[in-house]
C-alpha cells in the first residue's frame, strides 16, 4: 500500500531540500521549522483527500487540528469532519476500560496485533484528562504496544492531553469519524476506569469491555456497580501462572454479579471472559464475543438506535461545553470571580445568589 509513502517526507526519495509555496521568502533559519510552515498550507480538500486516501500522516495531522486549541485549526478540523462523516460509521468501535495496571496496554497489544494479522485496519484512541497521566501513558504505551505502533495498518494515538474531560472526550469522538473514514474498521478507545471517563467513553463506543483482575481480595471491590452494569463484556486478565485458578473463580464470581444488574438494554447478555494478555491467551475468545454482539445488535437494529442516541448525547454535550466555556473565558466574568468567590467564602452572599448575578451579569 501507499498510504505510508504518500506524505512527501516520508518519500525516501524526499531530500527535505524542496521549497514550498507560500514561504520561499522567508529565510529559513532553523531547519526543524519547516515541517511546521508545510502543515499550514494544506487545504481541507487536501486533508479530506488524505484521509479517504487512507494517508496516514495526513489522518494525524488532521487529528492535530482537533486537538489544536487554536480557532483557526478547529474551524478547519470542523469542515474536513463534515466531508468525512458521510464516509464514517463502518467500524466496530471498541471502548476498553480497566483499573491502572489492569493490563489494558497490553491486552490492547495482543488484540491489536492479532487483528492486523487478520488484516484489519486498526486505530487506538484514548480518553486521559489528567495531563499528568497521559504523559506517563505515552511513554509506557510506546513500550507496550511496541510491535503495534510500528504495526502496517495500525494508528495509535494518545489522549489529547490538555482540557476538561468534556472537551477531551469531543476531540476524541471526533477523531472516530476521521479514522473511520480513513478506512479503519476497528477503532479502539482506552481509558482509565477510575473516574467519569468511562462514561463519556461508553456514550462513543458500540461495545464497553471492561479489563478486570482476580485476586485483588474482594473480587468486586474498587470497581463501582456503575461500570459493571456497563460492560458489555468482561475480560479477567492475568489469567496465567499462580493466577488461573483465582482467574476462574472470578469468572463465576462476576457472572453471577451481572446476573443482578437488570436486563441488558439490547437484550444481550454480557459475558464474562479470561485471558492472558502476555501469554495471549483467550484473547481471540474476547474478539469473538464482540463479534458476535455486533451481530446480535445489527440484526435487532439496537446498534443504529445506540449510536442515534450516542449522536444526541454528543449533541447536547458540545453545547454544554461551548456554553461553559463561553461563560469561563467571558472577560466580564474572568474579572468578577475573584470577588464573587471571596464573598462566597466571607458568607457575604449564598452561593446559589453569586451564581445567579454572575449569570445575570453573563446573559444581560
Ligand atoms: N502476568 C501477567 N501480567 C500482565 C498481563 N497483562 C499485563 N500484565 C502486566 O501488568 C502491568 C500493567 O500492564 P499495562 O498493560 O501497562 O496496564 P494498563 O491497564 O495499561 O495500565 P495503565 O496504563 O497504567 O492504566 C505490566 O507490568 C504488564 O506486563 C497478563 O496477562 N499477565
Ligand atoms: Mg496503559
Amino acid at each position: 500500500m501507499h498510504y505510508r509513502h504518500h506524505h512527501p517526507e516520508n518519500d525516501p526519495a524526499y531530500k527535505g531540500l524542496s521549497v514550498n509555496q507560500g514561504v520561499e521568502n522567508v529565510p529559513i533559519i532553523n531547519p526543524y521549522e519547516r515541517p511546521r510552515r508545510r502543515r499550514k498550507t494544506y487545504s481541507v480538500g487536501d486533508y479530506v483527500n488524505g484521509i479517504l486516501a487512507s494517508d496516514i500522516s495526513m489522518l494525524g495531522q488532521a487529528v492535530t487540528l482537533i486537538e489544536s486549541s487554536l480557532p483557526e485549526h478547529n474551524e478547519t478540523a470542523q469542515r474536513v469532519i463534515e466531508k468525512c462523516l458521510p464516509h464514517a460509521g463502518r467500524s466496530t468501535r471498541l471502548g476498553i476500560t480497566g483499573v491502572p495496571g489492569a493490563g489494558k496496554s497490553t491486552f490492547i497489544e495482543a488484540l491489536g496485533m492479532h487483528l492486523v494479522r487478520k488484516g484489519q485496519k486498526l486505530a487506538v484512541l484514548a480518553i486521559d484528562p489528567s495531563s499528568e497521566r497521559s504523559k506517563g501513558s505515552i511513554l509506557g504505551d510506546k513500550t507496550r504496544m511496541e510491535e503495534l505502533s510500528t504495526a502496517e495498518g495500525a494508528f495509535i494515538r494518545p489522549s489529547p492531553s490538555a482540557g476538561s474531560l468534556g472537551g477531551v472526550a469531543r476531540k476524541t469522538r471526533e477523531s472516530i469519524i476521521l479514522c473511520e473514514a480513513a478506512g479503519f474498521d476497528t477503532v479502539f478507545v482506552e481509558t482509565v476506569g477510575v473516574g467519569q471517563s468511562e462514561t463519556a467513553v461508553h456514550s462513543m463506543v458500540d461495545f464497553f469491555l471492561l479489563i478486570q483482575l482476580a485476586g485483588t481480595g474482594d473480587e468486586l471491590q474498587g470497581i463501582k456497580r456503575g461500570i459493571m452494569e456497563m460492560a458489555d463484556g468482561i475480560a479477567i486478565n492475568k489469567c496465567d501462572g499462580n493466577n488461573v485458578e483465582k482467574a476462574h473463580v472470578a469468572r463465576t464470581l462476576f457472572g453471577n454479579a451481572l446476573r443482578l444488574f437488570p436486563p441488558h438494554e439490547a437484550g444481550w447478555l454480557p459475558e464474562v471472559h479470561t485471558c492472558s494478555a502476555v501469554e495471549k491467551n483467550g484473547i481471540a475468545e474476547v474478539w469473538e464475543m464482540v463479534t458476535r454482539y455486533m451481530q446480535f445488535v445489527e440484526k435487532t437494529g439496537y446498534l443504529y438506535r445506540k449510536r442515534n442516541d450516542q449522536a444526541k448525547y454528543w449533541m447536547y454535550e458540545s453545547i454544554n461545553e461551548s456554553l461553559k466555556t463561553s461563560f469561563y473565558t467571558n472577560p466580564k466574568i474572568s474579572r468578577m470571580l475573584p470577588d464573587y468567590e471571596q464573598r462566597v467564602l466571607n458568607n457575604e452572599i449564598s452561593s446559589f445568589v453569586a451564581a445567579r448575578q454572575l449569570l445575570d451579569s453573563y446573559l444581560g
